[in-house]
């Protein structure tokens, strides 16, 4: 096959990710009900904030708003992992982070698959939290030697799947046909099956375990969870829920509301009770509840010092409400976060100066029109104040373990807040993904450098640094 023929990874990614949202609109007709909602609220922040609406055209966010979704799945055992991480590598999506979830009692550990060069993400910004069970974290050596059997039965790819990964691996990608069939077979992994692998009996043994255990061992595949879509306003869309007949949960995880967005805030909707047939049943007698909603609203990358700053501030306010929010203190928890937050800087202004969040630059009119003579010797902040520069706020492409927790105990239920003693184990993760990680604070700063660096091109000035 001849280079010209391959299809950019990021068109397969694009093309895949429609076809998930197709999918899981037709599976869960709530998703249908809340895409509505964060259109039509998004439309109207953009109509009323004129200032966001400009800053959003100036990063080209304006632009992939609409197709913005990430997904979430669980897989049982290394091999699904690492053979998960080569399908999604045909999509030019890699592992980014690493995500430890048993401090909070959900035995998994997680990383992101996305796109990691700012031109990719432009073109599909679609992202898969993926976790991976800590099996032994099953303290019954009977019930972890059942679990491991049944995973070890299954196979959650198609023939043809694989075969169309092995091609594009030895053969530098998939030629227009190819990667039609790869986004419709690769979608097969996702689909919801309403028939268990496991006796009803079996089912409820693992789930009296933990429910996440059940929703990963005793189905045929890594079913899609939930599907979330960016809105620009997530106060408005958690108010106007209930009217739109979806609860969300208590509280929204993440930062509190600010005027200028940070990182990631989201909220989610409980999970749907669907009809499953174990395999001692004729018919769909069981439930299972595996389908959630949720929304995100996404701000700015924080640098380290930055992301301390948040971890800080957040930890200070869950040590003084004492508990897990919830329904009950889901008030309290508000004034809690506010209060503390008041000492995060909250303009970007601010933000820069004191090196608390990652920002891309862009010359702008007045720059292009200077005389390149007359900017000799000037620092990116001396172009900055004259106004040769403009400095927008890079857009966190991640996600946070706080914030995931929280997700998967809303999800689960408060039966589901078992105390793990594991510690955290980035290296058998990345041993079974097959690869290691990639640091998100390092594409980040890749992505701000570069930006820096095509200023200096576009304004011949050498070397400049942020
Ligand atoms: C994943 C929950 C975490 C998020 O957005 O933080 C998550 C899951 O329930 O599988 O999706
Ligand atoms: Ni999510």
């Amino acid at each position: 096959m001849s280079n010209q023929n391959v299809v950019s990874p990021d068109l397969i990614r694009q093309r895949f990710s429609r076809a998930m949202s197709d999918m899981y609109r037709e599976e869960v007709p709530l998703y249908g009900a809340l895409m509505e909602l964060v259109a039509s609220t998004n439309a109207r922040v953009l109509a009323s904030d004129p200032a966001m609406a400009s800053q959003l055209r100036a990063t080209g966010e304006i632009q992939r708003l609409d197709l913005e979704r990430h997904g979430a799945i669980r897989v049982g055992t290394a091999e699904e992992l690492a053979t998960l991480c080569r399908l999604f590598a045909v999509m030019g999506m890699e592992p980014v982070g690493y995500y430890d979830l048993t401090p909070a009692g959900v035995p998994v550990h997680s990383t992101a698959f996305r796109a990691v060069h700012e031109a990719s993400l432009q073109v599909s910004p679609f992202r898969v939290f993926t976790s991976l069970l800590r099996l032994e974290l099953i303290d019954n050596p009977e019930l972890r030697a059942f679990a491991e059997s049944v995973l070890a039965k299954r196979s959650i790819f198609t023939a043809k799947a694989l075969e169309l990964i092995a091609h594009a691996e030895h053969n530098g990608g998939l030629d227009e046909q190819q990667a039609e069939i790869f986004v419709e077979q690769a979608l097969e992994t996702f689909r919801w099956h309403h028939s268990a692998t496991v006796t009803a009996a079996q089912y409820r043994q693992l789930s009296a375990q933990h429910r996440l255990i059940a929703d990963v061992v005793a189905f045929k595949g890594p079913h899609i969870n939930h599907l979330t879509p960016r809105t620009l306003d997530i106060d408005i869309v958690q108010a106007s829920m209930p009217g739109h007949g979806i609860t969300p949960k208590a509280v929204i995880e993440g930062p509190p509301r600010r005027q200028c967005p940070i990182l990631l805030r989201q909220t989610s909707f409980k999970a749907l009770d669907e009809a499953i047939a174990f395999t001692d049943q004729q018919q769909a007698t069981g439930s299972h509840s595996a389908r959630f909603g949720e929304i995100e609203q996404r701000g700015a990358a924080l640098t380290p010092q930055g992301r301390a700053l948040y971890d800080r501030l957040l930890n200070a306010a869950r040590d003084e409400l004492e508990d897990f929010p919830s329904e009950a203190n889901a008030a309290r928890y508000d004034s809690l976060m506010t209060q503390h937050f008041q000492e995060f800087p909250d303009a970007y202004a601010d933000m820069r100066e004191q090196g608390l969040a990652y920002f891309r630059y862009f010359v702008s009119d007045k720059g292009l029109a200077a005389e390149r003579d007359a900017l000799t010797g000037m620092t990116l902040a001396g172009l900055l104040n004259a106004g040769y520069v403009r400095a927008e706020p890079l857009v966190y492409e991640d996600f946070l373990p706080v914030s995931a927790a929280g997700i998967f105990q809303s999800n689960l239920g408060d039966a589901a807040q078992t105390r793990y003693d594991a510690h955290s184990n980035r290296q058998a993760f990345e041993a079974a993904l097959g690869r290691s990680t990639i640091d998100e604070l390092a594409l980040y700063a890749q992505t701000q450098q570069r930006s820096i660096d095509e200023c200096g091109r576009v304004l011949n000035l050498q070397g400049l640094v942020c």
